[in-house]
């Protein structure tokens, strides 16, 4: 067959959604880069994604249909390999069953971005469980804080065109480790810095992209909201509010000034643990800098008051009005500048779909023990590890082991959540499958064709679910739709068609243009164009209609307040199996301060028990002084049925609902340390 070669696109939950060019002998990817032409991508992969073919090519692809025989939680030796007329008919018994004894939604499918491709995704998932008429899954475990806040206050995820960040003058990197999550947006940080930018970073901890900033604000974790009031305080104080842009573009001022007045920059900065005089310093370079832009990053809404922090970060440059200049204003992602609405190909209207409770994928814990009523008694789960990834680990693995819960897995590889499954269902990857792929961080779009052969019998989710749902007597012709008919109708009436994309690999999608200022008249995605400080739809909820300041849960919590972010290596809990990517991540630790490892007499190396009343998991210390003192960290993901001890960090974390959102708190969390 020769040697050829194919352009791809990254599929993982990461804002930079590259470009590759991959090299294919004989069916077999041997050889990947980053393609050169891609404006975002710019010739490069990360480190972790240069070894995907690890992944791919890697002796532990799933390859056939795996049914169990042994004891729930026992691992590969209690799967016996089946074909996929037995397994779906397993499959198609289990939900049936389930179905009878305490109707449709009794059936939960579990899923999130292992693959972020708008085909392999959700849709066709989401297509059969809707019909089916199964609870319907609230995807809230990553950014549904950000979501609700944004909404609010711009009508959307929206912010300034991320590749104009060149053009700002001060930029705020709030939250956000670029250097390890959104690697490709720093090259045009540091050409902003060779105009002259000031770079500060906002992070409890000194990461390697805060180590490289200008200037590093540590504060307290769940303290931004306050923060960012006192910011907004200042402002109002050095007179660098622009009222002609506020009155003309944005609701409620009046209100959050009167708010304001309530705090001064000593309350805000006693609120996060600052020297005032930190917050009157930025506050001057953010009232005497146009553009300045507000990098904000995920990882930062983990906290009970993520939606209001969100808010009032994003709120900043609504009172400078940044938003009038090229590279000025906020920006968290960049999913709401894309023309297409993804809720008319997942869930199409022609497709009957019976009225369903929702159920919060973050509170999967507590819904499989008990929370739910009718209870959950078929859990399908595709593109997700949540037996590593969820919260409150040691009560959902009970969840999981119940007898009377019939569970299915969809996986590339034997995951930590592949051990509580009834059915294990071989999934094809990127290379193998046709996809296309948007971007929470850019403003294009690709298309992925398949180039590869699969290993064994895998196949791609879309086509697992049109079996399954032939396997339950479903016909509808949308459980039919190839993955070339879904992609299509993604592109439907939108400005790139599916033959130039297969074409050209990419494109420009958002009708934003590089260097534009897409909100300098306003013209937010609300009803009234105007963006809300005051938002009246927020009382009917229960929350402040106005942006404010919500303390983090575990403000007054004994032990160390522990963050668990994202780890260089690893996408989540993808990859976290790999050989070359468990290397270069080493094995659990937990980093302390210098002081805080002094005060409970713990040398550097030592094995320790982390706890709190949810579970415990086990580290080796790491002193690091670029944990902030009373603050801890480790890193997400790993895997439990790879770690000492057999748990994860999310044996520490707690089913717990955000302000807004309802989404987790990961880094709202107490632990204490003992030696082991
Ligand atoms: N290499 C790699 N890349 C990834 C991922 C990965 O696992 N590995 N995960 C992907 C996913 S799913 C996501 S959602 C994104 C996440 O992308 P990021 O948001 O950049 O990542 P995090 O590490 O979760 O959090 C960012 C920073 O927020 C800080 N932080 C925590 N609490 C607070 C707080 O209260 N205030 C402030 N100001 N900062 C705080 C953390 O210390 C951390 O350095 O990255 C994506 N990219
Ligand atoms: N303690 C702590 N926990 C966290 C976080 C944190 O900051 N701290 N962050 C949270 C965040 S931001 C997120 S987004 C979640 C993510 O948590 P998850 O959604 O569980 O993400 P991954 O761990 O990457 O698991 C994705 C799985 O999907 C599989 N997969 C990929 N593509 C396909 C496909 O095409 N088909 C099928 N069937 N499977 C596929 C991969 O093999 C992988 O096992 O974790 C959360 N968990
Ligand atoms: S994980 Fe992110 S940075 Fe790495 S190749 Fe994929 S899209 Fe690019
Ligand atoms: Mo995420």
């Amino acid at each position: 067959m020769g040697r050829t070669t194919h352009r791809g696109a990254c599929p993982l939950d990461c804002p930079d959604t590259c470009v590759w060019q991959l090299t294919v002998e004989d069916g077999r990817a041997v050889e990947i880069r980053g393609d050169a032409d891609h404006p975002f991508t710019r010739g490069a992969l990360c480190g972790k994604v240069n070894r995907y073919l690890d992944a791919v090519n890697g002796p532990d692809r799933l390859a056939t249909p795996m049914l169990r025989v042994g004891p729930k939680g026992a691992g590969p030796i209690a799967f016996r390999p089946a074909s996929w007329d037995e397994a779906l008919q397993r499959v198609a018994a289990g939900l049936t069953a389930s179905i009878d004894r305490h109707g449709p939604e009794s059936v939960l499918p579990y899923y999130f971005a292992g693959t972020l491709g708008e085909v392999q995704g959700y849709t066709m998932g989401q297509r059969l469980f809707a019909h089916l008429g199964a609870s319907r899954l609230r995807t809230t475990i990553c950014t549904a804080a950000a979501n609700a806040a944004l909404g609010s206050l711009y009508g959307g995820m929206v912010g300034f065109e991320p590749e104009s960040i060149v053009e700002a003058r001060l930029i705020v990197l709030w939250g956000a480790n670029l250097l390890s999550t959104h690697l490709h947006l720093w090259p045009f940080v540091q050409e902003a810095r060779r105009r002259g930018a000031y770079v500060v970073a906002i992070d409890p901890l000194r990461t390697d992209t805060a180590g490289r900033s200008d200037a590093h604000i540590a504060p307290l974790p769940g303290t931004d909201g306050a923060l960012a009031l006192g910011l907004m305080r200042h402002l109002v104080d050095a007179g660098a509010v622009d009222h002609e842009w506020l009155d003309a573009h944005v609701d409620g001022w009046p209100a959050l000034a009167a708010r304001l007045r309530e705090w001064p920059v000593e309350r805000a900065a006693a609120e996060c643990g600052l020297d005032p005089a930190v917050l009157r310093d930025l506050g001057d370079r953010i009232a005497t800098t146009r553009p300045t832009a507000i990098k904000v990053g995920l990882g930062l809404q983990r906290h009970a008051g993520a939606g209001q922090a969100l808010r009032a970060i994003c709120a900043i440059p609504l009172v400078t009005g940044d938003f009038r200049h090229p590279g000025g204003g906020a920006l968290c992602m960049t999913t709401g500048h894309f023309p297409w609405g993804d809720v008319d190909v997942a869930r199409p209207p022609d497709l009957p779909q019976p009225p369903a409770r929702q159920v919060n994928m973050s509170r999967l814990a507590a819904v499989l023990t008990g929370e739910a009523d009718p209870p959950v008694s078929s859990l399908v789960v595709f593109d997700s590890n949540p037996a590593a990834t969820a919260p409150d680990q040691t009560r959902l693995r009970q969840g999981l082991l119940r007898a009377d819960l019939f569970t299915v897995v969809l996986e590339q590889r034997w995951t930590d959540t592949c051990d509580y499954a009834d059915v294990v269902l071989p999934a094809t990857m990127q290379p193998e499958h046709l996809d296309l792929s948007a971007s929470y961080g850019h403003h294009y779009t690709s298309l992925n064709l398949p180039a590869t052969t699969p290993p064994g019998e895998a196949l791609p989710n879309t086509e697992i679910f049109r079996r399954m749902a032939a396997a339950l007597g479903l016909d509808h012709p949308r459980l039919r739709d190839s993955d070339e008919e879904i992609a299509r109708q993604h592109l439907a009436g939108g400005p790139v068609t599916f033959e130039e994309l297969a074409e050209r690999g990419y494109a420009r999608t958002t009708g934003v243009p590089v260097g534009s200022a897409p909100f300098a008249k306003g013209g937010f995605p609300t009803p009234t164009g105007r963006a809300r400080l005051h938002d009246p739809a927020l009382a009917a909820q229960g929350v402040d209609p106005l942006v404010g300041y919500t303390p983090p849960a575990e403000k007054d919590g004994a032990g160390l307040v522990l963050i668990s972010a994202a780890g260089r290596f690893f996408l989540n809990s993808t990859f976290a199996s790999l050989p070359w990517h468990e290397k270069k991540m080493g094995a659990p630790r937990i980093h302390l301060h210098p002081l805080d490892a002094g005060a409970r007499g713990l040398a550097d190396g030592t094995p320790v028990s982390v706890h709190n009343e949810h579970g415990a998991f086990d580290a080796a210390v790491a002193i690091d002084d670029a944990a902030r003192p009373g603050v801890a960290f480790t890193f997400k993901a790993y895997w439990a049925r790879r770690s000492p001890g057999g748990n994860t960090v999310n044996a520490v974390t707690a089913v717990r609902d955000t302000d807004l959102g309802g989404a987790p708190t990961f880094h709202d969390t107490r632990v204490e340390l003992t030696a082991r």
